[in-house]
């Protein structure tokens, strides 16, 4: 299978392009640093660039083109709003126009995110649930994610919306929550401390968390052109507190002893106290469920802080 990803040098997208790579697949992948996994074909290139974006397309033929370029963090989103507005909804356009333009007899997965419902009417959020996005990023997703809708009805693009909810694991950037506390884990474990104080907001609030393995393995599913064009949520279904959340990584971590402290200047004053998605519908058409635990996703991302950490002081030692 020929398959395109843009954003395969990203957290997602590099998983993504291993598993194809590791299916058999001939992998494209596109980033404005080019960079790719080894065995696929990087290809430098921003994704505003819609005429060579275009020019790639019609050269490489992709039987299945991933977009997952984006810039991807709420907190920047309110940094930098019209960098997130210009990438993940402006540039998107291109990329639609790009496909259309290439008259490619393609299956686009079209990654969206779960942040774009805000704070649901009703818990699991299945995909029938207005969008209330409530931040930059999310009213950009969901920009991108009705324009992608939009052209697959207008333009007969072979189309599916994946709306992944946040998702974590080994390689994630520690500016995301559960990377950052893996690293902080992970620094206690290479230090040899005995003690980890973890700060964190309100210890009650829940979110839920999908394993990036689980993400990709989704997205993969969704690429079977036999799997009927839609929307799709990609998530676990399952919340867990951030007080869970941190008991998780001092088991572990043990025997560190991890003291919680719930940080007043991290408590937000209105906070939803529960987000949780449906994929009923993701496992109705592809028998998806998800497999990896937050325990493991937590363990296997501590244990790659670990390797990174060290990598990291032996080449500062060089
Ligand atoms: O351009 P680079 O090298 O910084 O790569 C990032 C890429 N990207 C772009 N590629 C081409 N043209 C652009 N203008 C552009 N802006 C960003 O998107 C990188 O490869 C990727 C984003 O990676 P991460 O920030 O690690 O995001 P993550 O967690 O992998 O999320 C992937 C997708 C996004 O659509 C999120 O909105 C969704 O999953 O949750």
């Amino acid at each position: 299978m020929r398959v395109l990803i843009t954003g395969a040098s990203g957290f997602a997208g590099d998983w993504l392009a291993r598993a194809c790579l590791e299916a058999g697949d001939q992998v494209v992948g596109v980033s404005r640093s080019g960079t790719a996994p080894a065995g696929a074909r990087g290809v430098a290139l921003d994704i505003g660039d819609g005429a060579t974006l275009t020019t790639l397309l019609t050269d490489t033929r992709p039987q299945v083109i991933y977009h997952l370029a984006a810039l991807s963090h709420v907190g920047r989103s309110w940094q930098d709003p019209a960098a997130t507005l210009n990438t993940n909804a402006t540039s998107a356009v291109s990329v639609l126009e790009a496909i259309t333009a290439a008259a490619l007899d393609a299956r686009v997965v079209w990654v969206s995110s779960g942040e774009i419902y805000g704070s649901p009417a009703g818990l699991p959020i299945s995909e029938d649930a207005a969008l209330q996005p409530e931040n930059p990023y999310a009213v950009s997703k969901a920009a991108g994610d009705l324009l992608a809708g939009v052209y697959a009805q207008a333009r007969g693009l072979d189309l599916v919306r994946a709306r992944a909810f946040a998702h974590a694991g080994p390689g994630q950037r520690p500016i995301f929550l559960i990377s950052n506390v893996a690293q902080q884990a992970a620094a206690a474990q290479v230090a040899g401390e005995k003690r980890l104080e973890i700060r964190t907001g309100n210890a009650a609030t829940r979110r839920e968390v999908t394993d990036v393995r689980d993400v990709v393995r989704g997205y993969r599913l969704l690429a079977d052109p036999q799997v009927p064009a839609g929307i799709y949520n990609v998530c676990s279904g399952v919340s867990s507190s951030t007080a869970d959340r941190v008991a998780a990584v001092a088991r572990a971590i043990s025997p560190i002893e991890v003291e919680h402290i719930v940080d007043p200047a991290l408590v937000r004053a209105h906070e939803v106290t529960d987000l949780r998605g449906s994929y009923a519908k993701l496992a109705n058409a592809t028998g998806w469920r998800p497999q990896v635990t937050l325990a493991q996703t937590l363990a296997d991302t501590i244990a790659w802080w670990v390797r990174e950490l060290e990598r990291r002081s032996s080449r500062a030692a060089e």
